[in-house]
């Protein structure tokens, strides 16, 4: 087996794109597979200051690898889920990989820092675990982004787990959710702009790339994801491309070349405000946290209070739109900073 580019001996095959490629041109390979992703739907632009949600698994450490690599500046931010067995160790990852390369890594902790754990907070509030945990992340990674001032929030979603959730929407006709399956999500008031680079990468290409470039990642998957119904759409479109390489990608990249803008042009149609969201005069936000939201109190809130936690509010927080300030950034660095702030006041749950 021949690298298709150098003739030297090859160490991995892409099926895909019917090349095998020695482990420099591997790297390059993926290198130009994210670059492509962001020039191809305008995900960053070189100046941008960027927060890398970060899991300690495979493809949030290569993303941030590859991003640093490309010359972004890029932070990282751990969210400690409390799940015995997993978070520990996927947070020792993720310390190791910033301290290494002397990267900045935004840690929280739900226990410590809120009062519960995904496994126990879950079942207070009768919810599936990566119910409550995609409730809970969602609210911390733009709370992070916020605040913090940064420009966009990256994740390591790759090309199994966009075809997986694309699988999933189609088989069901979430048309909603088709809509608004994109790989970037523009800001929008109380929302950073999010973006996924991975799209041209899959699991394997991101396990290959970090072994190949010596990142220690958590092997090991999340024990609450036993029975997640993702798994089995990636096992069923895994045994589609072994006997014909290159459908997932092509289900995946065809969805967004011609279908994705018509099922956005009907959501968009039947939108009252013929946008995302409600327009920033009709936001209202969470009394508690001030992220916008439908009702009183946020998803994140209501999850708090049925798991028998604590929110810290910080004022003028989510609710004050785009423009959040560098003075706002501190607030997150670190848990003592945040104690330590003036601003900061605690309101029980259920208060
Ligand atoms: S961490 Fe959280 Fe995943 Fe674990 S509980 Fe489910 S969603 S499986 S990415
Ligand atoms: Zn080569
Ligand atoms: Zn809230």
């Amino acid at each position: 087996m021949k690298c298709v580019v150098c003739r030297e001996s090859a160490v991995i095959d892409v099926r895909r794109a019917n090349s095998n490629f020695c482990s420099d041109h591997f790297l390059r390979f993926c290198q130009e597979q994210m670059s492509r992703a962001i020039r191809e739907f305008d995900m960053l632009s070189p100046t941008d200051r960027v927060l890398v949600a970060v899991s300690g698994g495979k493809d949030s450490l290569a993303v941030w690898d590859l991003l640093q690599r490309s010359g972004y500046e890029a932070d990282g931010l751990y969210v400690g889920l409390g799940i015995d067995g997993y978070s520990d160790t996927s947070g020792d990852y993720a310390r190791a990989f910033a301290e290494s390369r002397g990267l900045k890594l935004i840690e929280i902790d739900l226990p410590t820092d809120y009062g519960y754990d995904i496994p126990t907070g879950a079942r207070a509030a009768r919810r599936a675990p990566c119910s409550a945990c995609g409730t809970s992340k969602r609210h911390l990674f733009d709370k992070a982004a916020l605040e913090g001032s940064y420009d966009v929030l990256v994740t390591g979603h790759n090309l199994d787990d966009e075809a997986a959730v694309l699988f999933g929407n189609v088989l069901r006709w979430q048309t909603e959710y088709l809509a608004r399956q994109m790989p970037v999500l523009q800001a929008r008031v109380g929302f950073p702009k999010k973006v996924k680079p991975l799209i041209r990468l899959s699991e394997r290409d991101t396990a290959a790339y970090c072994i190949l470039q010596g990142i220690d990642y958590m092997v090991e998957e999340c024990p609450m994801s036993a029975g997640n119904k993702h798994l089995g759409y990636k096992e069923a479109l895994n045994s589609i491309e072994l006997a014909s390489p290159g459908t997932k990608s092509d289900f995946y990249s065809g969805f967004l070349r011609k279908a994705s803008a018509l099922f956005r042009a009907e959501y968009l149609e039947k939108s009252p405000t013929g946008q995302d969201s409600a327009s920033v005069d009709e936001l209202t936000y969470c009394e508690r946290c001030s992220a916008p939201s439908t009702a009183s109190l946020c998803a994140f809130c209501r999850l708090v209070d049925k798991a028998g936690g604590s929110v810290r509010v910080e004022e003028g927080r989510i609710g004050s739109g785009l423009e959040d300030n560098a003075a706002q950034s501190v607030r997150i660095t670190t848990r003592a900073e945040r104690l330590a702030s003036s601003t900061t006041r605690e309101v029980e749950a259920g208060q």
